[in-house]
């Protein structure tokens, strides 16, 4: 087993990292910025260097200062979370070229998955169902309209490089795509260094579902089932569940085994996240693979009893996985709600002092989080101060100590998007289980129409 693991990243991640070493015997060494070093993740490491000022480009960005601080500490490996250089073939190919275990797919599988109309490819071919669309980028115009014609408008126009909802477009007349082609290749190319984009079908409301994989360097793959994952803003997830409602115990078995196999097929190890849409007909259509962490792990690893960052770390240093498909069970329901440090009304981040933070445990309660009383949420980063997760019995039982758990939360100092959450745990779309990636869309809409929509319920 390893003896250090160097944590590339900050903030709740960093220390979620921590306690699994920490479980695990593993000393820690956490890097930091000017601007996190009173963080708990520098306290509750066992080492720390500082590696450069508060903006992430000079400090959690840098792949010289990561490798650096884990030659002088000799770390034999970098855990990097989710985020900053998460998903960086070039910082996995680095750390393999100075003997550092990446604790992630090979540099290889990253830059396929990386690379969105490679990965499209990859996937329909191992029999992951994709959408209709481009066979890889389209250049021309003439090209663009031959393909669009054929597959039908709406048609939605992706950055090959883009990816998290970054560089798409949706067309649904011909007389768009022109222009749009050229602005989405030329703000491709301004975003990502990158210009190509390529085509699909467009699907209207669908659900965004995700499975969760584990990998391991001896061919074993398993899946831990799906995540929901609709309730998002801009591409920004809000509130996650596991298991979904939109997806029976068959569809489970099915696509589970569908993306066991693709993860094979590409020599996927580690942990990874295959997100689809389900269309409101039950179909599956491949959208990308997260080859990092997520966010919403959580609640995966409370229906499913398996540590995801633990396995992530047995992985990387080459142990088998210690379970097999069918050893994996589902039990009960839980739910995340990302507590981010912004005004619930508008949106606008809301960075400062938290004067007094107290979260209250209870039976089925989990709080990951770095923030505390006294502690400074700083305007250079994301403004997730909080995830807090919940697992009941079913889904019922999760809503219910979700909200108790909200409604006993003391953040005070800052704005928070907990009266949000209690809005859409309160919703009876969101109760009934009717969720799609459009949810918090109608919200707005409803405000500005004047109708009591749930930006003015509860
Ligand atoms: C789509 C789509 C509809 N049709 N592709 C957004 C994130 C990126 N991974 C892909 N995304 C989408 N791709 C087709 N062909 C709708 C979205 C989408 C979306 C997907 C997941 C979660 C939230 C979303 C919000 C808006 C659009």
């Amino acid at each position: 087993m390893f003896k250090k693991i160097l944590i590339a990243n900050r903030g709740e991640i960093a220390l979620r990292v921590i306690c699994a070493c920490r479980e695990l015997g593993i000393k820690t060494v956490a890097v930091y910025s000017e601007a996190d070093d009173n963080s708990l993740h520098v306290r509750f490491a066992d080492e720390d260097v500082c590696i450069g000022p508060a903006r992430s480009s000079e400090s959690y960005l840098s792949v010289p200062a990561f490798i650096s601080a884990a030659e002088i500490t000799g770390a034999d490996a970098i855990h990097p979370g989710y985020g900053f250089l998460s998903e960086s073939a070039y910082l996995a190919e680095v750390c393999e070229a100075c003997h550092i275990k990446f604790i992630g797919p090979s540099p290889n599988v990253i830059r396929l998955l990386g690379d969105k109309a490679r990965a499209r490819r990859a996937m329909k071919k191992a029999g992951v169902p994709v959408l209709p669309g481009s066979d890889g980028p389209v250049e021309s115009e003439e090209k663009a309209a031959r393909i669009a014609r054929d597959l039908g408008y709406p048609i939605i126009i992706k950055a090959v490089a883009g990816g998290g909802g970054r560089g798409m477009r949706v067309i649904r007349a011909p007389g768009e795509l022109g222009k749009a082609l050229k602005t989405a290749q030329r703000e491709a190319e301004a975003a990502f260094g990158v210009g190509d984009v390529y085509l699909e079908k467009y699907v209207e409301h669908p659900r965004h579902i995700e499975f969760q994989v584990l990998g391991d360097h001896h061919g074993a793959v398993v899946h831990l089932g799906e995540r929901e994952c609709s309730i998002q803003r801009r591409h920004q997830k809000l509130l996650e569940e596991a298991p979904s409602m939109a997806v029976t115990e068959k569809m489970r078995r099915k696509l589970g085994g569908t993306v066991v196999d693709a993860a094979r097929a590409v020599q996927y190890t580690n942990a990874g996240t295959f997100e689809f849409l389900l269309d409101d007909k039950g179909n599956f259509y491949f959208l990308e693979v997260n080859t990092r962490v997520q966010v919403e792990h959580p609640v995966t690893e409370f229906i499913t009893a398996v540590d995801i960052v633990k396995e992530q770390i047995r992985i990387a240093c080459g142990e088998r996985l210690s379970f097999k498909q069918g050893d994996v069970t589902f039990n009960g329901h839980s739910i995340e709600c990302r507590v981010n440090a912004e005004d619930p009304e508008t949106f606008a981040p809301s960075p400062g002092i938290i004067h007094a933070f107290s979260v209250p445990g209870g039976p089925g309660v989990r709080v990951d989080t770095f923030a505390h009383s006294e502690c400074t949420v700083s305007p250079y980063y994301d403004s997730m101060i909080a995830k807090i997760i919940v697992h009941g019995r079913d889904r019922q039982e999760a809503i219910a100590r979700m909200r108790r758990t909200l409604e006993m939360t003391v953040i005070d100092g800052i704005k928070t998007s907990i009266p949000l959450h209690l809005k859409i745990l309160a919703d009876p779309d969101f109760i009934a289980g009717r969720l799609s990636t459009s949810f918090m869309e109608r919200y707005v809409v409803e405000k500005k129409s004047g109708r009591t929509g749930l930006a003015e319920a509860v």
